[in-house]
């Protein structure tokens, strides 16, 4: 792994938004991958974050201050990633579930789903099961992603999920984010549970039946 990923990282965990900036240029200006330096760098920092505010070392005004250093680097990464993305593999909608307004770990796998070729639908976050079926109905995604770091939207998650299934049957779903696991999302009836950005894009060419070389 390069150490220009730990600077940054350290950059984000560190609240410097002008070096986190400076450092994204590096990574670009150095031909590195953008994608790997957002998730073993900047997502990595945000995690280090989630530590630190566990152990009260850090409270919410600081996560915000690193949150934001943690967009700085984003905005900067974010248009390489997708450059020359082909955006023909189906379309995929997005949203964190009602309630919740970290979208953080969405806003990521949603880059990388977009460069790993799929048309991305962001629903944005705290979004309820109504504009999860509007966008179905307007959209018809062939995957609905949900997304949520809180324990306190795991019933709109399973709500969610059922009504879309029942509205669509052939329609694939794939949660994500800090509370739910591979368990839950067997029990709520969804398709896939990824990690990590890298196991979003995995799991929707699973699901569609796609090569990921392609
Ligand atoms: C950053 C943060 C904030 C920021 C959010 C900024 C933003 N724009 O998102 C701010 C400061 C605003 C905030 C506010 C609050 N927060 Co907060 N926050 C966090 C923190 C520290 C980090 C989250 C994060 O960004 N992680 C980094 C990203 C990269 O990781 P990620 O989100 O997990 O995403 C990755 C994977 O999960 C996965 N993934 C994510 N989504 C999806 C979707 C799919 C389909 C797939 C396949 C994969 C996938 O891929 C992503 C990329 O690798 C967590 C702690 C933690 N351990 O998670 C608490 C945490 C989530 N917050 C918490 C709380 C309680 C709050 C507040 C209520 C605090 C308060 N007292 O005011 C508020 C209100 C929030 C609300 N109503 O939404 C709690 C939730 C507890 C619970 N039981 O649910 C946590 C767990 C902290 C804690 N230990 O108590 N928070």
């Amino acid at each position: 792994m390069s150490e220009l990923y730990t600077k940054l990282s350290d950059a984000v965990v560190a609240m410097k938004a002008d070096d986190v900036k400076q450092l994204a240029q590096q990574v670009l200006a150095e031909g590195l991958a953008p994608e790997q330096a957002i998730e073993q760098g900047l997502a990595a920092g945000m995690n280090r974050v989630g530590e630190l505010f566990a152990a009260k070392e850090y409270f919410v005004p600081e996560v915000l201050v690193c949150s934001r250093a943690m967009y700085a680097g984003f905005d900067i990464l974010k248009d390489h990633v997708v450059e020359g993305a082909i955006n023909n593999k189906g379309t995929i909608a997005i949203g964190v579930i009602d309630g919740d307004f970290h979208d953080i770990g969405k806003n990521i796998v949603k880059l990388m789903l977009e460069a790993a070729g799929f048309r991305m639908i962001d629903l944005g976050k705290n979004v309820t099961l109504d504009r999860f079926s509007e966008a179905v109905d307007r959209e018809n995604p062939r995957i609905i992603a949900l997304s949520t770091l809180m324990t306190t939207t795991m019933d709109s998650m399973l709500e969610i999920t059922a009504k879309l299934l029942q509205k669509k049957p052939d329609l694939k779903v794939i949660v994500g984010g800090a509370p739910v696991d591979t368990d839950f999302a067997e029990s709520i009836g969804a398709h896939f549970y990824g990690g990590d950005a890298r196991a979003a894009v995995i799991g929707a060419h699973q699901l569609l039946g796609l090569s990921l070389e392609a």
